[in-house]
């Protein structure tokens, strides 16, 4: 009995305490979530930090050899230093020794199935005469890689081996695939092979897409796919492809090969804008056409941020494929957008001889490199654009 009312009372005694443990309760579980929100945070802040350590080394090992300049940079403040247009003393004769790119379409593999295999390597090549660069480079061409030319419903099977120092892949635009399965990082010494059905006809732009893209494109990682048409566009006699892409360098690179400028790359401070990796190589080495011939230009704006704004000086685009839509023309246009990562098609008809410059009409560019002759007949004399 004795325990009854002890225990009626101990029950009491809690009923009437009740509210302030509720009060405790409710206050300890504000103080529980709050701690745990803060942890949750830290985490959160944690997870992101390693997340942007572990997309570091690609940029860092850019700029080892440099030094000057790194991706970890969060400084953005100008001014930073240009290289632009610096050349050593011998540019002219260096520009002549040099070999162009070779521009000309090459035919496209017979049959359903087009192999294209690929090994990526790292290596320095010159992207104006003596400005060396360290590119990470598609196939050993240093940039842009190797043309690839493929018949409208063909299958490609691409295999792509890593010969590099840091994990890449390749990224068509011709394709519809799941990127996560297709486009996935290859780590060195790895190889990876797919395959796309080239359904859709016109140029397009391939590059690597491992993060951070805007270094791997910047190190020179694109090239051009042209996938010819089942229904054939007009027949021409000359048949040309010029990859737009533009440089930034952490040096001059005349006395050592120059790496990327992460920072200038993100404040789109070019050094060198080029038509396939090198600047004015087609003004020293024009690209030709007989007088009355039709020349097709199959261009790609790879950026990595630039567009090109094509245009041909002394003439007009006689059908302009914008957008590299083929299934209709625009007839005799002055200039046309090829938006980075976009491609499109132009036909020029040229019966005077001549020396014709194509540009990007957006004239810094130009200025940097992005210019390069259609050298019709044999005329006399220089072109000064
Ligand atoms: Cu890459």
């Amino acid at each position: 009995m004795a325990s009854y009312p002890a225990a009626t009372h101990r029950i009491r005694a809690s009923e009437t305490s009740s509210g302030a443990f509720w009060m405790v309760a409710t206050m300890l579980l504000g103080f529980t979530v709050a701690v745990i929100g803060f942890f949750a945070l830290m985490m959160w802040a944690d997870a992101r930090e390693s997340r942007d350590a572990a997309a570091q080394p690609a940029v860092e090992s850019a700029a080892a050899t440099g030094g000057h300049d790194h991706a970890t940079d969060q400084n953005v403040a100008l001014p930073l230093n240009s290289f632009a247009g610096v050349v050593p003393a011998n540019a002219t004769e260096l520009a002549e020794a040099h070999k162009a790119y070779d521009a000309t379409l090459p035919p496209a593999p017979a049959g359903d199935l087009a192999k294209v295999q690929m090994t990526l390597k790292d290596m320095t090549v010159e992207v104006a005469p003596g400005v060396k660069y360290n590119t990470w480079a598609f196939d050993g061409h240093g940039a842009p890689g190797p043309i690839i030319h493929v018949r409208e419903g063909q299958m490609v099977e691409m295999t792509l081996k890593n010969g590099g120092a840091i994990p890449h892949s390749i990224d068509f635009h011709a394709g519809r695939i799941a990127p996560n399965v297709a486009f996935k990082d290859v780590a060195p010494g790895k190889a990876i092979k797919f395959r796309f059905r080239a359904s859709d006809p016109g140029v397009f732009m391939y590059h690597c897409g491992t993060k951070p893209v805007l270094a791997h494109i910047a190190n020179g990682m694109y090239g051009a796919i042209v996938v010819q048409p089942t229904q054939p566009l007009p027949a021409v006699d000359n048949e040309y492809v010029l990859v737009g892409s533009e440089w930034y360098l952490n040096g001059d690179g005349i006395n050592e090969p120059a790496s990327l400028a992460m920072t200038k790359a993100r404040t789109r401070m070019a050094d060198w804008v080029t038509f396939n990796g090198y600047a004015n190589q087609y003004v020293t080495h024009p690209l030709t056409a007989k007088p009355g011939e039709t020349t097709r230009f199959w261009v790609v704006a790879a950026g990595p941020t630039n567009n090109v704004n094509f245009h041909v000086v002394g003439t007009l685009l006689d059908r302009a494929w914008v957008n590299s839509d083929l299934t209709q023309f625009q007839r005799n246009v002055q200039t046309v957008l090829v938006p980075a990562g976009g491609g499109a098609v132009f036909d020029v008809k040229i019966n005077d001889e001549g020396l014709y410059p194509f540009v990007s009409h957006a004239f810094a560019d130009v200025d940097l490199g992005q210019v390069g002759l259609l050298k019709v007949g044999n005329p006399q004399g220089t072109m000064s654009h």
